[in-house]
């Protein structure tokens, strides 16, 4: 809902007045009564029914539209902590990019705060952008590629956080434009969120958007016209080794060698090996923006509430790419494993 009153927003049609079908949609106060839910989860579990990524989203969009949410609450809410931005033992520069730009939106839009919660929030961006600078190296990439474009984000609009010469901004640009004719961000999530950054722009200036620049303009985006693949002849065959285990309680680690054609996904040896063995092999899953995610393997479900996932690695080693994007090369050792966060 957050992602999407911002893209409403940006399109310059009122989030709080989306027509669906016959009726209206009020998108601000959907999302004021998921927040409330999440806060309310909180308080009695601990723990937020999604994400700390899913609540700066929600603190972000929230604020950029006057949403009616406590300040004073969302300052606590994204302040330092370990449950909240790390998955297990690895800092999450994604959901501290994101918390930045909610927190840079609390403290620069319009309506004044308490100057403890001022002051709170300035202390709780600051040990934000200074983890997100520990994630950088020195190639110019902040946590991994695909964080890279929200930490941009996220020091663009908080300069004045950075010691002078903390961060060479220019230095990341280029790394990111690098990546690009190597088709790194061929994803259109990975795209979307590595655009604004391109473009001088962040989150942030989705409501500052100029929409009376707009009106009466019909937009006609040139679309590309898909080239016709011209694959005659077929690719030669490779081989890899594929284990499935579980990394949580050790009740099995099965491997099994598949041949697959070469540039082949992850996902496809996931069906060659439950086509070969579906006993040991089977898994279910769920396509989402970023395509499809692994929530099952061999009828053992991943759970939110514990904490677990299935985990894609390759020779031992954690992707940074999904099962639908990864390509796999001859004699790689892939694996999924039942791990936690
Ligand atoms: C939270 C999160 C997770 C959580 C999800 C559960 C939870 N508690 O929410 C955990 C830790 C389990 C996770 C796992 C993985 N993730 Co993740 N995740 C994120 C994060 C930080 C936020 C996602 C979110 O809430 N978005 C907002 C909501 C509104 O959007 P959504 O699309 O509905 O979100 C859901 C899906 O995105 C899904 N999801 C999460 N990660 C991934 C990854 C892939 C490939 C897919 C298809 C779906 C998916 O879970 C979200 C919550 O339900 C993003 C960061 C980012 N920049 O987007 C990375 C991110 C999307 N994940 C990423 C990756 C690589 C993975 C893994 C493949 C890592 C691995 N080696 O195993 C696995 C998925 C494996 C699988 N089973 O298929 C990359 C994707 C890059 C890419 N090019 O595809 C990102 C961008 C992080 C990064 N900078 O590398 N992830
Ligand atoms: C749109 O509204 C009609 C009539 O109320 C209903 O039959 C239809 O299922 C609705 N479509 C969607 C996508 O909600
Ligand atoms: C920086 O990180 C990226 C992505 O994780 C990696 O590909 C690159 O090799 C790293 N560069 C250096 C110099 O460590
Ligand atoms: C985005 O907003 C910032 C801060 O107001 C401004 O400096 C920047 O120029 C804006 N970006 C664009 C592309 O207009
Ligand atoms: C927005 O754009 C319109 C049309 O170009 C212009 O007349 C107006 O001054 C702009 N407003 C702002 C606040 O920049
Ligand atoms: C499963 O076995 C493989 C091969 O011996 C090993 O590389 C991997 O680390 C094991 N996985 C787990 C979770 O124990
Ligand atoms: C691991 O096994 C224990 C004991 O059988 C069980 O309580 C727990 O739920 C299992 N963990 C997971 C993540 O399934």
């Amino acid at each position: 809902v957050a992602l999407h009153i911002l893209a409403q927003n940006a399109s310059c049609s009122d989030p709080r007045r989306v027509s669906a079908n016959t009726s209206t949609i009020d998108l601000v106060q959907l999302l004021e009564w998921k927040f409330k839910e999440e806060l309310l989860n909180i308080r009695i579990h601990g723990n937020p029914l999604t994400s700390y990524y899913q609540l700066s989203l929600d603190v972000l969009a929230l604020c950029q539209v006057n949403g009616h949410f406590s300040p004073a609450i969302a300052s606590t809410l994204l302040s330092p902590g370990q449950k909240k931005y790390y998955f297990d033992t690895k800092f999450s520069v994604d959901t501290a990019a994101v918390s930045v730009l909610a927190q840079i939106c609390l403290l620069t839009t319009g309506q004044s705060l308490p100057p403890k919660v001022h002051q709170k929030i300035r202390q709780n961006v600051q040990w934000l952008v200074d983890k997100i600078l520990a994630e950088k190296n020195s190639s110019g990439v902040i946590g991994n590629i695909y964080s890279t474009g929200l930490a941009m984000q996220a020091l663009s609009v908080s300069s004045s956080y950075l010691e002078p010469g903390a961060w060479s901004c220019l230095k990341t640009l280029q790394r990111v434009l690098d990546e690009i004719p190597r088709g790194t961000f061929n994803n259109p999530m990975a795209a979307s969120q590595i655009l604004p950054s391109l473009e001088g722009n962040s989150y942030l200036n989705v409501s500052r958007l100029n929409c009376s620049m707009d009106s009466g303009k019909e937009n006609h985006l040139p679309l590309p016209t898909p080239r016709p693949t011209s694959s005659t002849s077929r690719p030669p065959s490779i081989s890899v080794t594929y284990t499935v285990a579980d990394g949580v309680n050790n009740t099995f680690n099965d491997s099994i060698s598949v041949t697959v054609p070469q540039g082949s996904v992850f996902f496809k040896v996931m069906e060659e090996a439950q086509n070969k063995d579906p006993n040991k092999f089977s898994f279910t899953y769920t396509w989402y923006s970023w395509g499809p995610y692994i929530t099952s393997v061999r009828g053992l479900k991943a759970d939110n509430k514990k904490r677990t996932y299935w985990q894609l690695l390759s020779n031992g080693i954690s992707l940074s790419k999904g099962a639908g994007d990864y390509v796999v090369s001859q004699g790689e050792r892939l694996e999924v494993r039942f791990s936690i966060y």
